[in-house]
């Protein structure tokens, strides 16, 4: 396929819909949500037809935990993160043309539509296989929601998918002892039925579409991922699952099933698409207009340049699943790229949403008012586009006072002052060049084609080192030129170094655009110019003799070490929270109501005696005061405690717990204690001394 020569008439350019459980890190912009602005806004400045696609994925299991754990509804959760994260976009310049949502009426519709066309066409194939399945919540149990122990490290938390102790992929009925996190009973194994896509029947058209059609266009990494996966054997896939939360399949016999949430989630694009549409033809009727915008022709002319922008981790679902679906649809084209990107890590460790270790957008906003084209140039120079990179707040500093302060916002202050001091702020005329000027002016008209070559090939690293060498270029062409001494022996050749470093300025105004779009526009409004396309850049004479200049303003400001500093205390508490809890630190349990919490008769109680039970290494045979009575419990803190020292102790114990023979001895109740990170037993006891009984609620 010769990509390459291939005229476009339209582009659509998608970027991952996030899971709307959690808030928007570096890691996200890195990979997805920088480049892929990057690219769309110089699409626009080269006048292209384009629509920039996302919004938030909001089914799915992972939506289901998260609002499990805090309590919530699923409704609740992604509307509360759907908001965060759109809002926080917006603020950092991420210029969607539409941030929608997997919950919108259109998407339900879309996506059901979708899955109905492939089903009427006989694409799918129907299975039934054994799941697990929690008889007392009379629900299938997604592997996210069967915990147990793992058979490899006998961790004894490890999730149906995966055990978090040893990092092997699991499946829920390889645990040991596997229980459900809903109601905490043993799951049993239950018949059911679902839908499976056959991608290994589209085995043919993906090897010579990917193997042979993409070898030199798509990014090395995607390409071998695609390959490893083909090579290895593609498998069915199932597109529905027994779940309450997400798009209803629309077959009679599938009640209480959705869509699987990677078969919905990129019909997403698609909905978001003809919603975005919609909108704009709302505004283009209000506005007396009768041309009115077709969502087709985006998704499905042959003319239209599709491209995702994802991370690593979606490859799959981008460069097989959804192209399988795309092609049986029949109707619609297939992506011609995906520049997927490798991971960012944050300080040397892997970014973890649940170990809160990354830097959350919404708060760098909060921290850094009106630096997001810091953010976004750091996040740029140091994008994982070829391999996993890694984020520190000390490059973060570095980058923004010896790169952006030092090169672009020097070079633009000291073009700017010198005109205002020398020419009250008028651009001055040139004349007679010399051999620095030409090669200043060669570097003008080189480096918008440079720029927009890397661009396209999806290299925006090496897009923005260039935009710096050609800042580097004009710092150099005034140290070498002085024009602060010049003036005083030559005004002429002043007027004509000062004419081109402000040539200079006016390009890097609008190659910066797409880039660091903050600064550019003030660098716009420091120039007192309209804002220019992308052609119209690497002319020697944007700005005409006599223009007059706006007041200099600084670009970029220096970030001081107490700021970074901040930032590093900051990670280090999180570091050191995450170190204590290393060793217990567990899941939050499921939801109780306080029904069962009342169950629990817990009571204050005296320890009266205590002594080892015989050949156990951890075993205390205690009597008790409970109040109540005077009882017998076993305990296993002998570990950490001698006989001798907690007799006379107040503690706290569950005295409701039915009686259980340890090692020959009936023991009644339960002592309470914490367990630190180490494994070390505490004691849970009254704040002072009560009376034995009293009820702990
Ligand atoms: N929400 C997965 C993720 O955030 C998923 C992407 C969907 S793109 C259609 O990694
Ligand atoms: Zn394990």
């Amino acid at each position: 396929m010769t990509e390459n020569k291939k005229i476009h008439k339209r582009y659509t350019v998608t970027a991952a819909l996030p899971y709307a459980n959690g808030p928007i890190h570096i890691g996200h912009l890195a990979g997805v949500y920088v480049p892929s602005d990057i690219y769309v806004r110089y699409l626009r400045l080269k006048n292209k037809d384009v629509v920039y696609i996302c919004g938030s994925d909001e089914h799915g299991v992972p939506i289901t935990i998260k609002a499990m754990q805090e309590g919530k509804s699923p409704q609740e959760i992604v509307d509360k993160y759907h908001k965060i994260n759109k809002d926080s976009f917006a603020d950092l310049g991420i210029s969607f043309d539409i941030y929608s949502r997997t919950s919108n009426a259109v998407h339900h519709e879309t996506a059901s539509q979708f899955f109905t066309t492939l089903y009427n066409k006989g694409e799918f194939i129907e299975r039934t296989s054994m799941q697990l399945y929690d008889e007392k919540s009379k629900q299938f149990l997604a592997d996210r929601y069967v915990t147990g122990t793992c058979p490899h490290c006998s961790f004894d938390r490890a999730y149906g998918d995966q055990c978090e102790n040893c990092g092997t992929s699991l499946s829920p009925t390889e645990l040991i002892n596997p229980h459900s996190v809903l109601s905490g009973n043993a799951p049993v194994l239950k018949e059911t039925k679902h839908w499976y896509l056959p991608l290994d029947k589209h085995t043919p058209w993906l090897s010579s579409w990917i193997l042979e059609g993409h070898k030199d266009d798509w990014k090395a990494n995607v390409y071998g991922q695609c390959k490893s996966w083909l090579d290895h054997g593609l498998q069915p896939r199932a597109v529905t699952r027994d779940l309450d939360w997400g798009v209803k399949v629309p077959l009679k016999e599938a009640e209480g099933k959705v869509l699987y949430v990677w078969f919905d989630a990129p019909i997403g694009y698609i909905s978001a698409t003809k919603e975005w549409a919609e909108q704009k033809n709302a505004d283009l009727k209000k506005s007396g207009s009768d041309k009115l915008i077709d969502w087709e022709p985006y998704w499905k002319d042959v003319g239209t340049k599709l491209i995702h922008f994802i991370g690593k981790d979606n490859i799959v679902f981008h460069c097989i699943i959804f192209p399988v679906m795309l092609k049986t649809e029949g109707s619609f084209i297939v992506p011609e790229n995906v520049p997927a990107n490798e991971f960012l890590n944050l300080e040397g460790d892997k970014i973890s949403t649940s170990r809160n270790w990354a830097v959350w957008l919404h708060e760098y906003l909060q921290e850094f008012p009106g630096q997001q084209d810091v953010l976004r140039y750091v996040l740029t120079a140091n994008a994982p586009e070829t391999k996993d990179n890694d984020f520190t707040w000390k490059d973060f500093q570095t980058r923004n006072n010896s790169e952006l302060v030092a090169i672009l916002g020097n070079f633009v202050n000291r073009s700017l002052v010198l005109t205002h001091k020398f020419f009250n702020g008028i651009v001055p005329e040139s004349s007679d060049l010399l051999p620095n000027d030409e090669e200043v002016l060669k570097a003008i008209s080189e480096f918008p084609e440079r720029i927009s070559n890397s661009i396209e090939h999806f290299r925006f690293r090496e897009a923005l080192n260039d935009l710096m060498n050609l800042a580097r270029i004009g710092n150099k062409y005034l140290t070498e030129t002085e024009p602060w001494k010049l003036i005083k022996t030559d005004e002429k050749r002043t007027r004509t170094i000062l004419n081109i470093s402000l040539q200079l300025c006016a390009n890097l105004a609008v190659l910066s655009a797409p880039f660091l779009p903050f600064s550019s526009d003030k660098l716009y409004s420091i120039l007192n110019m309209n804002k220019l396309q992308w052609v119209e850049a690497g002319k020697p004479d944007v700005l005409k003799n006599g223009h007059a200049l706006n007041q200099p303003e600084l670009l970029f400001a220096q970030i001081e070490d107490a700021a970074i500093e901040k930032q590093i205390q900051k990670l280090n508490k999180v570091k050191a929270k995450n170190e204590s809890n290393a060793f217990t630190t567990t899941s939050a349990k499921p939801m109780i109501d306080f029904e069962d919490f009342a169950k629990l008769d817990i009571r204050t109680g005296t320890i009266l005696e205590a002594q080892r039970v015989p050949k156990t290494k951890k075993l205390l045979k205690l009597t008790i005061d409970t109040g109540i009575d005077k009882r017998t419990v076993v305990s296993g803190i002998a570990e950490d405690f001698t006989a001798e020292e907690i007799i006379g102790k107040q503690v706290c114990l569950l005295v409701n717990l039915a009686p259980r023979n340890i090692k020959g001895i009936e023991s009644h109740g339960m002592i309470l204690t914490a367990e630190d990170h180490d494994g070390k037993l505490y004691f849970i006891c009254p704040s002072s001394l009560t009376r034995n009984g009293s009820e702990v609620k």
